[in-house]
């Protein structure tokens, strides 16, 4: 079995690479309102803010560390909270360019993501006639021929840049039973040390859907795969934020929430902020009878080196 907390963490993930401004006038781009809105976040209960650049002109996907620099020290002024940079990048990066802002920063977590899969949004290039900036639409196309890469030699080239270089922890995200196989794979060759941390990432146009028993399955065969070396939280993306989280909560796991997973506070009603996401998770949490870690706490179970050693 996992290590069981009494306290949840919960991840808000700001503004993520999937979703475009046309879909929400909330979803933050510019560096001020990505910075407030985490700062927010952080407010409201969130121990860890997962954080991706947006270009501030037009609100699509970058991976420039002069847009992180633009960001990352005003939230690391403003709150505790732990940092977690993206290494997801977006369609047409390599490897090497999607760790460069996380090379540069140092922060205290990194995302890595534990296999390839078909990662598609075109569906949702149907929801919409006109669009607020003309790279939208080409973008959520040109996804259905998107292979997420994330090979073996890509996984360990960012545990040895990022991980062993920069004492950086990961937050492991797997997307498909595979995937944590392919960390055990990785765990007994030593390229990571417990206690790790995995986000069961249910619910991405190919990977495992939002099914109850799918967290289940990822549940009970990471137990079988770790046993007490780890720490495990899930995201539902789309409709699936709330029911995921509030049942992951209730299984001894910690949650993320976030406009990067789900615009939506409700059914059919789009959140004002993340903050009002993350302030919806943590009364569940509560009303449930958990406790919400602070950053400190987190930083204790996830074993991170601290806000004093980050580079920015
Ligand atoms: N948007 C998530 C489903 C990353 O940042 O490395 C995937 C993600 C990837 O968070
Ligand atoms: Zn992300």
């Amino acid at each position: 079995m996992a290590k069981k907390n009494n306290k949840t963490i919960i991840t808000c993930a700001i503004t993520g690479a999937i979703h475009t401004p046309t879909m929400s006038d909330a979803l933050p781009y510019t560096p001020e309102d990505i910075a407030s809105q985490a700062i927010e976040a952080a407010k409201a209960g969130s121990a860890i803010l997962h954080l991706h650049a947006r270009n501030p002109k037009d609100g699509s996907v970058s991976i420039n560390p002069s847009h992180f620099k633009a960001f990352l020290p005003i939230i690391k002024q403003s709150t505790d909270a732990v940092i977690n940079i993206s290494t997801g990048g977006s369609i047409l990066n390599t490897i090497e360019e999607r760790i460069a802002p996380a090379k540069w920063a140092s922060p205290e977590m990194c995302s890595l993501n534990m296999g390839s899969i078909n990662f598609s949004m075109h569906p949702l290039a149907d929801r919409f006639k006109e669009w607020k900036f003309n790279w939208e639409e080409a973008y959520l196309r040109n996804s259905e021929g998107y292979i997420f890469r994330n090979t073996f030699k890509d996984i360990a080239f960012v545990a040895k840049e990022l991980g062993e270089k920069q004492n950086i922890k990961f937050e492991h995200e797997c997307y498909d039973v595979g995937h944590l196989y392919n960390l055990k794979f990785c765990m007994d060759t030593g390229l990571f040390k417990p206690p790790i941390f995995i986000q069961f990432v249910l619910g991405i146009l190919g990977g495992i859907g939002t099914d109850i028993d799918n967290l289940i399955f990822m549940k009970r065969t990471a137990d079988r795969l770790f046993g007490k070396d780890y720490q495990w939280s899930v995201l539902g993306a789309g409709a699936g934020e709330m029911p995921l989280t509030t049942t992951g909560s209730q299984l001894g796991g910690n949650v993320r929430v976030g406009l990067e997973d789900s615009l939506m506070i409700s059914r059919g009603k789009l959140a004002k902020s993340n903050a009002e996401l993350v302030t919806k998770i943590r009364r569940i949490i509560e009303d449930l009878g958990c406790e919400v870690a602070t950053p400190e706490e987190a930083r204790k179970m996830l074993g991170l080196k601290g806000k004093n050693k980050v580079n920015f």
